[in-house]
């Protein structure tokens, strides 16, 4: 792929001027064919000043996303050794499945820029705006039986949470079972779909979105209460001319956290992943109200078990284990 290694080059060079003639020579190619593909990068969004008599440089490849922009610098061994990107797709979930079904390999990760019909759970909807988050979906091939499949959707809360932190700074909370949230509102949700035998899980899902550079306008009127992006919380999209965060740098740190994630649940280390859960939970210690089925009950939130059960102290002072259902906390998104 020669239109990388130019990307590659121009990168190792930020942003000072690379002269056509080098290029060429360090690449073997003729300068016309290195300017052929700049204008293919170009095209595909980079911002490349061409200057004559000094030649071209890369000014700030700011948010693209894109396989190589992935691939570049990803700190991983399983985890993204495949990666599809796709620009525009239905749900990357289901894109997943599909090719999970034909063989994809453990740790294959398909990546689009825009969703038609995200999924969220219980067969919500997910908005999906192009160019403005990450919506990602991971095969995974865990030798789990399908109880233990919670404790992927929590841990991969965690990593999200640890991702987050680490190219923006925000500090999100988790609401149980796996939503990310900032000031009170969704900034990241999670669904982990499964294929499953009655003892043996065949294959994972494991879907994420992050609303990252969004504007409040950008969502649809029905969630704008509800919804935030790291942008948004952020208050970047206060000031003007302020960078964007890039998605692929978020990317990456994702799947490197998913990568540890997933390591430590092979190895059976499963405590230390409910122990860092209830880190950042936004759910313990509050008081909660438990939608299952036709059955709605009050109380607080006092533990979460190893499998991912949330334990509830109801208010008629009896225990209960949630492990499914809708779990409101007072003071977010408008319980
Ligand atoms: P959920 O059922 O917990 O959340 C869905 C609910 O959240 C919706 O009913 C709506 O109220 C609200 N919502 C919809 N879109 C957004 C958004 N962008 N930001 C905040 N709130 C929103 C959460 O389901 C699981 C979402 C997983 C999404 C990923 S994206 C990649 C993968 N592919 C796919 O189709 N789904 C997953």
């Amino acid at each position: 792929m020669l239109e990388q290694k130019v990307l590659e080059i121009l990168k190792q060079n930020n942003e000072n001027y690379v002269s056509g003639e080098s290029l060429s020579e360090h690449l073997g190619v003729t300068r016309t064919s290195i300017w052929k593909h700049i204008n293919s990068l170009k095209e595909a969004g980079y911002n490349i000043e061409s200057v004559t008599r000094k030649g071209y440089r890369l000014i700030d490849s700011s948010d693209i996303l894109n396989e190589f922009e992935v691939k570049n610098g990803l700190q991983t061994d399983l985890i993204g050794n495949k990666i599809v990107y796709i620009k525009e797709v239905d749900s990357t979930n289901l894109y997943a499945r599909k090719i999970a079904l034909e063989g994809a390999e453990d740790g294959t990760v398909v990546i689009a820029d825009a969703q038609t019909a995200g999924r969220g759970r219980l067969g919500r909807n997910w908005s999906s705006m192009a160019g403005k988050g990450i919506w990602m979906s991971v095969v995974l091939r865990p030798q789990i039986s399908p109880e233990e499949v919670q404790i992927i959707t929590l841990g991969a809360s965690v990593a999200a949470i640890k991702a987050i932190y680490d190219v923006t700074g925000i500090r999100a909370g988790i609401k149980w079972p796996n939503d990310i949230i900032c000031d009170g509102k969704k900034v990241c949700g999670i669904l982990t779909e499964m294929n499953s035998e009655v003892e043996m899980v065949n294959f994972l899902i494991l879907g994420i979105g992050i609303n990252v550079n969004h504007t409040i306008l950008d969502f649809p009127d029905e969630i704008k209460s509800i919804a935030t992006s790291l942008a948004v919380y952020s208050g970047m999209n206060d000031k003007k001319n302020v960078k964007l965060f890039r998605r692929s740098d978020i990317i990456k740190k994702l799947l490197y956290e998913l990568e540890q994630i997933y390591n430590k649940i092979k190895k059976g280390a499963v405590k230390d992943i409910i122990d860092e859960w209830k880190l950042y939970s936004a759910t313990l210690g509050k008081q909660v109200r438990v939608i299952y089925k036709n059955d709605t009950y009050t109380g607080t939130a006092l533990d979460i078990r190893d499998d991912g059960r949330l334990v509830v102290k109801c208010d008629d002072g009896c225990t209960r284990d949630v492990f499914s259902g809708e779990v409101s906390v007072r003071g977010i998104l408008g319980y």
